[in-house]
């Protein structure tokens, strides 16, 4: 069988094949959403989290807004990806001298990636409105606290699994403090994960309304043998407020600004009652996956609503040629 997806086997993932008949190339999982409200005591709604292998079992980091309305990271486990125990506390941070971290005082859309011998989350961390903040760990037990990437604002910070030319790469979103109505995804690169630099526009908004206000990356770009593909969220504004849909684009492998391919049509938008009905109607933001490099098989976790962690999935075969099939268009 062809291996398209550059990685290592992990036969253990969520799936279901496609429904007979349907010719989506991202479909939902029948018993959405996976996680519903209240599922810990501290916090009401949990959403837009991420999740990795880990010791032949899976573990995640989870965005729970508490009940004094600010967000949080909290970390789960789970043996096979979709019944999740999660920690009532949130995750503490250390210095890389071993002192506490200075307190989070909000902490939401948590990335999470393995790189080289140790994990990272990254998430969109308060210092003076909005920023990347990135911590490391070897072990999910002890958390060292790195650097802000940059100023404030930005959002949306997703480091690439490996590091390209030498450099960490990640992509992020410069924003504003507020309910930003703009956004192209940027990349940025570092030679330590403190500074970074050599900033480089990715995407811009596109003349299609699914994707005509901002986009923002969304889960750790997969390697592929056709480029990096990167799932991410388009948004258009409607009369009742921002819609939030699923886009998908292939990045060239060593330099990934560059596009290969975009697909000028989203790949999933809220249509199911728990992506339409919420804290914020008309969401589905993802911000990981899952996949098997024999298989060819990814699971898409995305936060449904704000409210909910719902599933997806596709096959990379199917969902690279039809992002081939259907590119941007000029106007
Ligand atoms: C963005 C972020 C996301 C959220 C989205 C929709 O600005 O706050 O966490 O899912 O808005 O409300």
């Amino acid at each position: 069988m062809k291996k398209t997806i550059i990685g290592d086997p992990l036969p253990n993932i969520p799936w279901q094949d496609k429904p007979k008949g349907s010719s989506e190339v991202m479909w939902r999982y029948d018993k959405n959403p996976v996680i519903g409200r209240n599922a810990i005591k501290s916090g009401g709604r949990i959403f837009n989290s991420a999740t990795i292998p880990y010791k032949g079992e899976f573990i995640g980091v989870f965005r729970a807004d508490h009940k004094n309305g600010y967000p949080g990271l909290h970390l789960g486990t789970s043996k096979n990806a979709i019944d999740w125990d999660i920690n009532d506390e949130t995750i503490k941070f250390y210095n890389e001298d071993g002192s506490p971290a200075d307190p989070i005082v909000y902490a939401y859309d948590p990335r999470l990636v393995k790189i080289e011998d140790a994990y990272y989350i990254t998430w969109c961390n308060y210092f003076y409105g909005p920023t990347i903040g990135i911590a490391r760990t070897k072990d999910f037990k002890t958390f060292t606290q790195l650097e802000n990437a940059f100023l404030p604002f930005n959002r949306n910070g997703v480091l690439f699994p490996r590091k390209i030319q030498g450099e960490y790469v990640l992509l992020n979103r410069p924003s504003d403090n507020g309910h930003t109505p703009f956004g192209d995804i940027y990349l940025s690169h570092s030679k330590d994960l403190t500074y970074w630099g050599k900033h480089r526009r990715v995407m811009a908004t596109t003349h299609y309304w699914w994707k005509n206000v901002k986009l923002g990356p969304g889960p750790i770009p997969i390697e592929t043998t056709e480029g990096w593909l990167m799932i991410y969220h388009g948004v258009c504004q409607s009369c009742s407020g921002f819609i939030y849909s699923i886009g998908g684009a292939l990045l060239d492998i060593d330099e990934p600004n560059r596009i290969i391919a975009d697909c000028e049509n989203y790949l999933l938008t809220p249509e199911a009652p728990y992506e339409v009905n919420g804290f914020v109607p008309n969401v589905t933001f993802p911000c990981a996956t899952l996949h098997d490099a024999d298989t060819g098989r990814i699971a898409i976790f995305y936060g449904a609503a704000d409210t909910y962690v719902a599933l997806a999935f596709a096959q990379v075969d199917e969902l690279i040629d039809y992002i081939k099939a259907n590119p941007n268009k000029p106007l």
